[in-house]
């Protein structure tokens, strides 16, 4: 039987990458990693809402059932306060930052932008769901955090990761070198190394998008998707496409197979729906650093100045040469407005 490397051992193993390093961003990931396996366990209950009752209810045990991201939500900022190593939290989940201020953590080095559980509006349909994390060093020089901590560009990043819930669940996370998967093994209720050193294909075939949207796409996407669907045997085109709804789920195919995601701007959402700081930049840390590339259609994702906490941008990451053809579509057919 071959080696078994937990999350655990695999962070500390990696410790030694960083010169000067005092455990306390392992000791962060090690925080995220515990509050994941909590939420796993919740998650996959969802499916006994019947028995466990209707979020805003109080089930058998005479317990308040809540809503899966608010459960999510809490614990993983439960975890990230009581372990010591976040001074500040900005989640999906709440309109402005978190700050920890338990003596534990008043100084602490990191702060965490997380989406505790992204596309739970697929719970009741069994459809996978995610959790995407971001963590970066403080700016501030100590309390409790502050909003400027959280408003750094994508390429200060220290980590950053996501958890899958599907038909296994999944933390696929990057430090910088390299990307690595770890799947949990509820018979010891560890993450296992499982996909040591992901990389995106450089080509990919498949698309993801909502045509739903079709209408309002700019010209550029509408002229990428005429790409994807024109026959040419050379480039193995039509592609194929593949929407789940869910970003962590999308992103993850694409990361493993090759492949576009893309939610540009839309009549619904003129500036892109999804989030730059905690669904954006982590994903596009992760997808460069296994070769791939990320954007809002003209620019680098990780060099999109943040300027609120919650700031939605287009995106459109996966396969390098997939995303520098959309790219090139945008440019030519819906060239960047002049900033003024
Ligand atoms: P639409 C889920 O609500 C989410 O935030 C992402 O997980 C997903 O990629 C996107 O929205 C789906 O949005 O507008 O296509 O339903």
């Amino acid at each position: 039987m071959s080696k078994v490397t937990t999350l655990g051992q695999f962070i500390i193993e990696r410790q030694g990458d960083f010169p000067f390093a005092k455990g306390e961003l392992s000791r962060l990931l090690r925080d995220l990693g515990i509050a994941a396996k909590i939420v796993n366990r919740e998650v996959n209950k969802a499916g006994l809402v019947d028995i466990l009752g209707e979020a805003g209810t109080v089930n058998v045990q005479g317990e308040q059932v809540k809503k899966l991201d608010v459960f999510a939500n809490e614990q993983f900022i439960t975890a990230l306060s009581s372990g010591g190593e976040c001074c500040a939290v900005a989640s999906e989940e709440n309109e402005d930052m978190v700050p920890i201020d338990t003596i534990v953590s008043k100084n602490a080095k990191y702060v965490v932008c997380i989406d505790p559980l992204d596309g739970s509006s697929n719970i009741d349909v069994n459809v996978s769901i995610g959790t995407i994390f971001s963590i970066y060093r403080r700016t501030s020089l100590s309390g409790s955090g502050v909003l400027s901590d959280f408003l750094q560009k994508g390429t200060e990043q220290v980590a950053s990761g996501y958890i899958t819930y599907g038909s296994s669940t999944m933390l696929v996370y990057t430090t910088g070198r390299g990307v690595n998967g770890f799947t949990l093994d509820p018979s010891i209720g560890e993450f296992c190394l499982s996909h040591p050193n992901i990389s995106i294909p450089e080509d990919g075939f498949l698309y993801s998008i909502n045509e739903g949207n079709y209408l309002h796409f700019p010209d550029g996407v509408k002229q990428f998707i005429k790409y994807c669907q024109e026959e040419d045997e050379a480039t193995r085109r039509p592609f194929s496409t593949r929407y789940i709804g869910s970003l962590v789920a999308d992103f993850h195919r694409n990361l493993l197979k090759g492949g576009i995601f893309i939610y540009p701007s839309t009549a619904r959402s003129p500036k892109g729906k999804l989030r730059l700081i905690y669904e954006c930049n982590p994903l596009g840390w992760i997808v460069e650093q296994a070769g791939g590339k990320a954007s809002n259609g003209y620019k680098r994702i990780m060099e999109v100045e943040p300027e609120s906490l919650h700031q939605r941008t287009p995106l459109f990451i996966g396969s390098k040469n997939l995303v520098e053809k959309a790219e090139a579509y945008m440019t030519k057919y819906s060239p960047q407005p002049v900033a003024s």
